[in-house]
């Protein structure tokens, strides 16, 4: 389990890679005391099974000219050979169905966070404060692609994790903006369907501080290997002052927004900025040289889309392409970031075309367009 070899390696611990985690939560220490005594229980089983069948095959073999036993239609073996597995199997349910029980029980939570997976980014909303955000791989492509030395939390980081209060009960509502996906973190014990139209709970009530990575679980395309999962916990105290922190930016961002609105974006800045968002949100697809995959994602070099009416290229980066994986990203990026990667794929890769587009047109556009 990568994400536990990780941690560990950092913490200084050696817990065997080969085994469960004890996790992080009460519920997690449960799952792993649970896994272990089942585990015992098989090895026992095990033990008497393998040892009655090598006694009887070296001590009854027919060259010490024994006569097999008949014992068939033996009331007391039947009885035997029911009760006991159903002894055995009632001693795993109980204790198992008392902690489903534990991890199915998200009422009264103090926090709820939404959690939507979509290819192939997480996004987390606060459902009680006017705060979300997504949360990508910040892992370099040079790294992916064997130029660079991979880090420590390879394919494991994020450029915005998830924060969440210690000894607070979360409870997580998750869904999906698309395909299946599945939210895992080891720690927690948590690890749940996205289901699009569907919202399944999962709670955690994390005991230390820390952070804790883990994955998406269920294949859900292409990038299913590149949308982890990074969990910050903060103690209480310091959790409200992060959760303030971001109620705050979000302001700021908002009066930013309305203030970019007046006045133009420098070409410099729009193109700079425009990088950064497409290296973040489209070179997935459309690879970072904008090449695309043939046959798969359509290439953007001289493409129709990025040559043709602006217009178009707005609606196809605000709206999206039904029936394609072309994402709407009107509700993910701000005005100002969607104007300058539609600048950025009009001018980059030697395309040069001078067109710059600002965060007013793509206001008007969407107003206009009755968003
Ligand atoms: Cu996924």
């Amino acid at each position: 389990m990568l994400a536990n070899s990780v941690k560990a390696a950092s913490s200084g611990e050696s817990p065997s890679t080969y085994n469960l985690t004890k996790g992080v939560t009460d519920i997690s220490q449960q799952v792993y005391d649970l896994h272990m005594t089942i585990f015992y229980i098989c090895v026992v089983i095990g033990i008497v099974v393998f040892g009655v069948m090598l006694y009887a095959m070296v001590f009854h073999r027919k060259s010490r000219g024994v006569k097999a036993a008949n014992f068939h239609e033996s009331l007391k073996v039947e009885v035997a050979w029911t009760i006991i597995p159903f002894i055995i199997l009632i001693g795993m349910a109980i204790p198992a169905t008392s902690t489903l029980l534990d991890m199915e029980d998200a009422s009264e939570a103090d926090l709820t966070i939404v959690v939507t997976g979509s290819q192939w980014k997480w996004h987390y909303r606060y459902l009680e404060h006017d705060v979300e955000f997504y949360s990508l791989l910040s892992t370099p492509v040079e790294q992916i692609q064997n130029k660079w030395i991979k880090g420590d939390d390879y394919l494991l980081e994020v450029d915005k994790p998830l924060v969440i209060p210690t000894d607070r009960k979360v409870r997580f509502l998750m869904t999906s903006d698309d395909v299946i996906h599945s939210w895992w973190v080891p720690d927690f014990a948590v690890k749940k369907d996205a289901n699009p139209g569907f919202i399944n709970e999962a709670w955690t009530k994390v005991n230390e501080p820390g952070i804790y990575r883990g994955q998406c679980a269920e294949l859900c395309g292409k990038d299913h290997g590149f949308m982890p999962v990074v969990v910050t916990a903060l103690e209480p105290a310091k959790f409200d002052a992060w959760l303030q922190k971001e109620i705050e930016a979000k302001k700021a961002a908002a009066a930013e927004e309305a203030r970019l609105l007046a006045m133009n974006m420098s070409f410099d800045s729009l193109m700079k900025e425009g990088e950064k968002v497409y290296g973040a949100y489209c070179a997935a697809c459309h690879q970072a040289n904008g090449a695309g995959l043939p046959g798969v994602f359509p290439g953007l070099v001289g493409s129709a889309i990025t040559t043709g009416d602006v217009k178009e290229h707005i609606d196809i980066v605000v709206n999206g392409k039904k029936g394609t994986a072309m994402q709407a990203f009107a509700k993910q990026l701000t005005l100002a970031q969607i104007a300058a990667v539609v600048t950025y794929e009009r001018n980059a890769w030697g395309m040069n075309s001078g067109d710059s587009v600002q965060p007013k047109d793509i206001y008007q556009f969407i107003n206009n367009s009755g968003e």
